[in-house]
């Protein structure tokens, strides 16, 4: 039964979530339409961040000049390219430009623009590799990206020739992985691999003469949906190759001698060199990462409290809803509960989510029960005789919770706060992989221009530790005042 007086906490947890929920979805009052577009996060000549972390590439180009002439705005969400092909699939975004190739499958999801550049699978190995022909794989591990064609089209292959695979979710890394050694070899459409080993990827083309389902790329929409956006990039696409627009682009990208995009040695010679040109691009990342992570304490904290306090009720209902709720949010792990929100979420209640409010959400709820668990254990750990005292001195049950039981089991769990806050700022990295642009995602689009690895991730690691020291410095202060 849900007695009387626990229907303020109802109140108040309903209400939290609606705020949450409310504070990522501002009405968007502008007059112009805006879309929400997805794209692959880095995919040159595509799709790709420049020098100043700009996207530009043959994607950008056509879709900035497709806006332009049709007066609308719009939203571009960079991520891995299968969550950001779902993000349409579910309703998340209205379209999805990433060097996507037209197919049959594709058909039957999306609604499909006209072909904008043609392209086909490669297989592709290390230079020099003894690895001549598809036979010759048999027994290797072959590296591939999750959710496209190019993987579609290499996994049909490895019955056939006896090799494994192994799924990437970035280019960038699949090819490190081959130039490592620790995979055979890779399949990937012939004008991004082309592209990068014109700018210094070590790996070489074994069919280029042969590709794979060879076809079209295009702009993609839900099907049945966006039918106006759909026309209006048909429209502009064949008003700019007529009138040259189309082939500046192409031109731009594909035929300039100039190394500037993937490749870029620039940057390379030292981390502080790197640091330095990326020096905005890693600050915002920063920026992103503190302010998930402290709206993550501060309201993974306050809910967790909740839970706490409803752990301990005296009615059984709200005692079971608590142990459901860790139950279930401290069971799942954080990357799947991220893509259920971010993902799967909106499909379903016809509403987008930002990915902003979904990572924080994530947090709450992941966190949320971590702290539950650990507050109802504290509370229940305040010797059973201090409520009893309490209440033989007349307090009332809520009384004694308030003023006896809950300060001293607060006390109690300050060192299992401190350690949670610092894994929650650990757990914010997980959200990269709903292109939330925070840290670790910096990194990864970083690493995807210059290929340096090493030093990169170097910086970001360094960055991670500063900051938890820093939050540990402010974690111990705190527990002092506490206690
Ligand atoms: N070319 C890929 C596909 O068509 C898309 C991508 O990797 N961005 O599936």
């Amino acid at each position: 039964m849900v007695t009387k007086r626990y229907k303020p906490l109802l109140a108040v947890m309903v209400a939290f979530f609606l705020a949450i929920f409310m504070a990522g979805t501002r009405a968007d009052a502008a007059q112009k339409p805006n879309y929400i577009i997805s794209t692959d996060a880095a995919y040159a000549p595509f799709d790709f961040q420049d020098k100043n972390n700009q996207y530009v590439g043959i994607d950008m180009d056509i879709l900035k000049e497709v806006a332009k002439r049709n007066n609308f705005t719009y939203t571009l969400k960079p991520m891995s390219f299968n969550a950001a092909a779902q993000m349409v699939a579910n309703g998340q975004a209205d379209g999805i430009i990433a060097g996507m190739m037209i197919n049959d499958a594709r058909k039957q999801v999306y609604d499909v623009s006209d072909p904008y550049y043609q392209s086909g699978v490669a297989w592709i190995t290390k230079p020099n590799s003894k690895i001549k022909s598809l036979s010759d794989l048999k027994g290797k591990t072959v590296a591939l990206k999750t959710g496209t064609a190019a993987a579609n089209y290499g996994a049909s292959l490895k019955d056939k020739y006896g090799f494994k695979v192994k799924y990437f979710n970035d280019t960038d890394t699949m090819y490190n992985d081959v130039v490592n050694g620790n995979t055979a070899a890779t399949f990937e459409d012939y004008p991004v691999i082309q592209y990068a080993i014109k700018n210094g990827m070590k790996l070489e083309v074994r069919n280029p003469k042969d590709l794979g389902n060879g076809g079209g790329v295009g702009f993609f929409v839900k099907k049945g949906e966006n039918a106006l956006l759909l026309q209006q990039f048909n429209t502009t696409l064949a008003e700019m190759k007529k009138d040259g627009t189309y082939d500046k682009i192409i031109n731009k990208y594909l035929n300039s001698s100039q190394k500037t995009f993937v490749g870029d040695t620039s940057d390379n010679n030292s981390m502080w060199g790197i640091l330095k040109s990326n020096k905005s691009a890693f600050w915002k990342g920063l920026v992103e990462t503190a302010k998930l992570t402290v709206a993550g304490i501060v309201l993974a904290s306050l809910w967790g409290l909740l839970l706490g306090l409803m752990g301990t009720a005296q009615s059984k209902f709200w005692r079971g809803l608590s142990t459901t709720i860790i139950y279930t949010f401290r069971g799942l792990p954080l990357m799947v509960l991220a893509f259920f929100i971010y993902i799967g979420l909106p499909g379903v209640i016809g509403m987008k989510i930002p990915a902003f409010t979904a990572g924080l959400l994530t947090l709450i709820l992941n966190e949320g029960a971590y702290t539950g668990a650990f507050v109802r254990g504290g509370f229940d750990s305040v010797n059973i005789g201090q409520m009893e005292a309490a209440r033989s001195l007349g307090l009332s049950h809520r009384q004694a919770m308030w003023k006896v039981v809950v300060p001293q089991g607060l006390k109690m769990t300050v060192p299992s706060f401190v350690n949670q806050f610092i894994i929650t700022l650990k757990d914010t990295s997980i959200l990269s992989a709903i292109g939330i642009l925070e840290l670790t995602q910096t990194g990864t689009l970083i690493v995807a221009r210059n290929s340096q690895g090493f030093r990169v991730w170097g910086i970001i690691a360094i960055i991670y530790l500063i900051v938890i020291t820093l939050l540990t410095w402010f974690s111990n202060w705190l527990e002092k005042k506490i206690n």
